[in-house]
């Protein structure tokens, strides 16, 4: 299958070589309805508007002690051979590991909690499973941010995700503060989507999970979001949980606190929103980054 032939029916064009547009999304951010889980309308409402939606305590934290004391076993050792660790450019600390719902079998029963998966199911109306899953580990002192994007425009173009149909939990692991690299929001964001200039390199993932350079939006792209949307800051407790809709714009910055910011990240994708082929790039991404199982998740 050449490029061409995934952009015909493409809602979402990107990774262009014209000058990128703001385009409206043609998708809703809220697929369920209050009797199809946990959340109650008003909170579905909020999501709907906002694209995220906080959950204090999702986890107690007996619970996550428990699963910060597996992450941080999990980061220590010999990685160099492991292409799901990736770690910082200049200092060589763990930035990330992959794919942890795989390889813990304490995060594989975590993302089949009730109070992660229910709340999944209904923000996307559907039986779900896990398009990514990941720890970012924001180290004190050494940990970089993530520059301003949208997950969805990546994983549209290069793991040919057709629409905006998936959703984030991030579960602090650590207290999250303003100043220890909290994750920004734009709020409401999520309803446009920002072109991307520039066609995808070759195995790109093997640099962009360092630092992206493709597939970020332009200053003045970023300038007119935050002038319309504004932006918030996720900051909770251990055991915290942010949701975020795919297209929302977000980052970070960097942490150069005593104070880590580590999270898990579980990504849902809509069983309905199976990936295709990439929209904007010659090849597929690896499974650890991008599964293409869509067998329903369930207990
Ligand atoms: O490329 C990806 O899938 C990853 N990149 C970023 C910056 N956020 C989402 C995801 O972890
Ligand atoms: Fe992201």
């Amino acid at each position: 299958m050449t490029l061409t032939d995934t952009r015909v029916d493409d809602s979402y064009p990107t990774r262009i070589t014209g000058k990128p547009e703001h385009l409206p999304r043609t998708h809703p951010t809220v697929w369920g309805t209050e009797g199809d889980g946990p959340l109650d309308a008003a909170t579905l409402a909020n999501h709907e508007t906002r694209g995220y939606t906080v959950v204090d305590q999702l986890l107690s934290p007996g619970e996550i002690q428990t699963y910060w004391q597996e992450l941080v076993r999990m980061s220590s050792g010999d990685h160099r051979d492991d292409e799901r660790v990736i770690t910082e450019a200049k200092t060589g600390e763990v930035r990330s590991i992959f794919d942890v719902h795989e390889t813990s079998a304490l995060i594989a029963e975590l993302v089949r909690d009730p109070r992660v998966l229910d709340r999944a199911r209904q923000i996307l109306g559907s039986e779900v499973y896990i398009h990514q899953s990941r720890v970012n580990y924001m180290p004190g002192f050494k940990g970089t941010g993530f520059y301003w994007h949208s997950d969805f425009e990546t994983w549209h173009a290069e793991d040919g995700m057709p629409a905006p149909r998936a959703v984030s939990c991030s579960i602090a692991l650590t207290d999250n503060y303003p100043f220890n690299g909290g994750l920004m929001v734009m709020p409401g964001s999520q309803r446009t989507f920002v072109q991307c200039a520039g066609e995808t390199p070759q195995s790109n993932y093997k640099s962009s999970l360092k630092e992206q350079r493709v597939g970020v939006p332009g200053e003045d792209d970023i300038t007119k979001l935050a002038a319309e949307y504004g932006i918030d800051q996720f900051t909770g407790q251990a055991g915290s949980a942010l949701w975020f809709d795919s297209n929302v714009m977000h980052g970070s910055s960097n942490n150069i606190t005593p104070y880590p910011r580590s999270n898990i990240f579980i990504v849902f994708n809509s069983v309905e929103n199976a990936l295709r082929e990439p929209f904007a790039a010659i090849e597929r991404r690896p499974a650890f980054i991008a599964g293409r199982d869509s067998t329903p998740l369930s207990r």
